[in-house]
């Protein structure tokens, strides 16, 4: 763990929380700042992410208008921040302006965790304050969101998943950087393999999502990494319209599909000096760790071919009959 992360530095916890978090099942956690992870409504947190989470089901009121970017993490959510931004403010803030916020801000700065919020006293974001519609991003479960974002309003909600050995190898390599997290690729694949990865386990989480676009389309959209990849203009067409925000003909005509593609492409992104030098805001975590190389496949540099096999079947059962493939 980076000694400049502020967000994940241990701090005073209440004495409540302490004695709630007792009472939980618990396995060790990544570093000095994060001695163990909790399981908690079926999912895997580090402490001080636990915190945020029951207290932001406690306090967070969704809005009608709020949209949300969800994953769970090393998914593509700073590429989904990215394109969500890009799409609802670009008539204000047109992807080819020379003073477009991407140009000058890390996709997390403009569209910050909820999680983040509610982060002990320390209240990061004034999130009542957000001009609307409310753009946030979250990598909480579904079923652990709060309430009125599960039901009850109208809130969107666009989910990305992909190839869980990509994001197991995606997020070994962030916490190795990120949080300076000395972990084998073994042991990292066992904890994967056993839903221990954070917000793990992956496929309840991207189930949670799946199971909820299928039944609420109208709430909730799930993209696939890949898919992105592939059909990047197809998918921030899908984005928009599911959004409200739909292209107009003229838009169409001019090419703007392409131009919001190429200012959130990854070549785009990770050549900006604001994502390559400094650190993020809430988090302290170098900003140049969200993007690394940004292809579909990596895995098989860093897994073996039984690793694969193992990782392939756990997903092959768990989705069994849901209709998903990643
Ligand atoms: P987070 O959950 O910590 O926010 P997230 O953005 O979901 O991370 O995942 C990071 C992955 O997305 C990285 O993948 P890699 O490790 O396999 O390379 C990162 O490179 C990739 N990524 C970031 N921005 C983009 C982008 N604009 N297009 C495609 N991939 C991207």
């Amino acid at each position: 763990m980076s000694s400049s992360s502020n967000f994940f530095k241990s701090q005073q916890r209440s004495q409540d929380f302490k004695e709630f978090i007792s009472t939980l099942p618990r396995e060790k956690g990544f570093s000095k700042h994060s001695l163990y992870r909790y399981h908690y409504q079926g999912f895997w947190y580090v402490d001080v992410l636990l915190e945020a989470v029951i207290s932001c089901q406690e306090h967070f009121q969704a809005e009608d208008s709020d949209v949300f970017v969800a994953s769970t993490p090393k998914c593509g959510t700073t590429w989904l921040k990215a394109i969500a931004f890009a799409l609802l403010n670009r008539r204000r803030q047109p992807p080819t302006s020379r003073d477009h916020p991407l140009l000058s801000s890390n996709p997390h700065d403009l569209v910050p965790f909820l999680e983040t919020g509610f982060y002990g006293s320390r209240k990061a974001l004034d999130i009542a304050s957000f001009p609307s519609p409310r753009l946030l991003s979250t990598h909480v479960p579904h079923s652990s969101l709060p309430k009125l974002m599960r039901s009850g309003s109208k809130c969107k909600i666009v989910y990305v998943a992909r190839d869980p050995k990509d994001a197991l190898v995606s997020e070994w390599h962030f916490l190795a950087k990120a949080w300076v997290l000395e972990r084998t690729m073994a042991e990292a694949f066992e904890q994967f393999c056993e839903g221990l990865n954070m917000y793990g386990p992956f496929w309840d989480h991207v189930l949670g999502y799946w199971k909820q676009s299928l039944e609420n389309p109208e709430r909730v959209l799930f993209l696939k990494y890949e898919d992105m990849k592939a059909r990047p203009a197809v998918e921030v067409r899908r984005v928009a319209e599911f959004l409200g925000c739909a292209f107009s003909a003229e838009e169409e005509e001019a090419g703007e599909v392409d131009r919001i593609v190429e200012l959130c492409s990854f070549e785009a992104l990770s050549g900006l000096e604001v994502n390559k030098k400094g650190k993020q805001e809430v988090t302290g975590i170098d900003k140049s760790a969200f993007f690394r190389r940004g292809e579909v496949g990596d895995w098989k540099n860093h897994l073996s071919p039984e690793m694969a096999k193992k990782i392939d079947r756990i997903v092959e059962e768990k989705f069994s009959g849901s209709g998903l493939f990643l």
